[in-house]
């Protein structure tokens, strides 16, 4: 069998220490592509993503994105575009090192008897590093809230690596989406297993990030506790409808 070709779209926010690292060890994987997409990151990670797509010519994309900044807006942008891409698979990604690249063969394989791909921390062999205690616990019980309200049967609703086929990630609505920040993956896997998606998922070990800050807040927050309802609600109206 060939390799499969994949297309990782990674959303980048000030990452200018981990970006470098990270596309160059997915260079080293055969059939990788990568789409980078910047939200003008102050600290010039844009114009390096250029840099690397110049090293790397053909192999890196860099959309700058402009107005309103936003993780699940880069992700609609980006995969608006990767879905006319010559892939078989398209892979989220973030730029951070958290998603250590060797773990992505074992995505691509997987999703050859799915649609949908979860690098999950929450399956046996899955792990997570560096963590405070806190940060665990929030995780945990957002997984258990969501899984509760949603139905969702993946361990790992809210993990921001996986690897879709691309006829799956094209199957989409993405303009009717309604959630933007972190739980923007959580409605992503709500659609797709509305339209009979299947889910699976294979253990990642997650690392906290070294270099750079997160980008969660309490915004964030909030709206990823609001989001399982919201999509609960709107999945009832649209079986009422006649
Ligand atoms: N383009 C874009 N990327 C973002 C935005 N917010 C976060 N990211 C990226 O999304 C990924 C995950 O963000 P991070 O701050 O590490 O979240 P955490 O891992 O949950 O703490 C990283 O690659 C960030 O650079 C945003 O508003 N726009
Ligand atoms: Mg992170």
């Amino acid at each position: 069998m060939t390799t499969p070709r994949a297309l990782v779209i990674v959303p980048t926010y000030n990452e200018r220490e981990n970006l470098p690292v990270l596309v160059e060890a997915l260079m080293q994987h055969a059939g990788v592509h990568v789409l980078v997409v910047d939200d003008q990151s102050p600290d010039g990670t844009g114009a390096l993503a250029d840099e690397l797509a110049r090293r790397h010519t053909g192999r890196i994309q860099v959309m700058h994105r402009t107005g309103v900044r936003g993780l699940g807006r880069s992700y609609i942008d980006g995969i608006a575009q990767g879905i006319h891409e010559p892939v078989d698979v398209i892979c989220q990604m973030d730029a951070d090192l958290s998603h250590d690249p060797r773990h992505l063969p074992a995505l691509i394989a997987a999703s050859a008897s799915a649609d949908v791909v979860i690098g999950s921390r929450y399956v046996p062999g899955g792990a997570i590093q560096n963590w405070p205690r806190r940060r665990r616990l929030l995780s945990h019980l957002a997984n258990i809230y969501i899984r509760l309200i949603t139905r969702l049967n993946a361990r790992d609703c809210t993990s921001g690596y996986r690897c879709w086929r691309r006829e799956a990630l094209a199957a989409m609505p993405l303009d009717r989406f309604i959630s933007d920040g972190y739980s923007f993956l959580v409605e992503m896997l709500f659609v797709a297993s509305g339209q009979g998606a299947r889910i699976a998922e294979v253990p990642i070990t997650f690392v906290e990030r070294r270099l750079g800050e997160s980008k969660l807040s309490r915004a964030v927050l909030l709206e990823s506790a609001l989001t399982p309802w919201r999509l609960v609600a709107r999945g009832r109206a649209s079986e009422d409808r006649p």
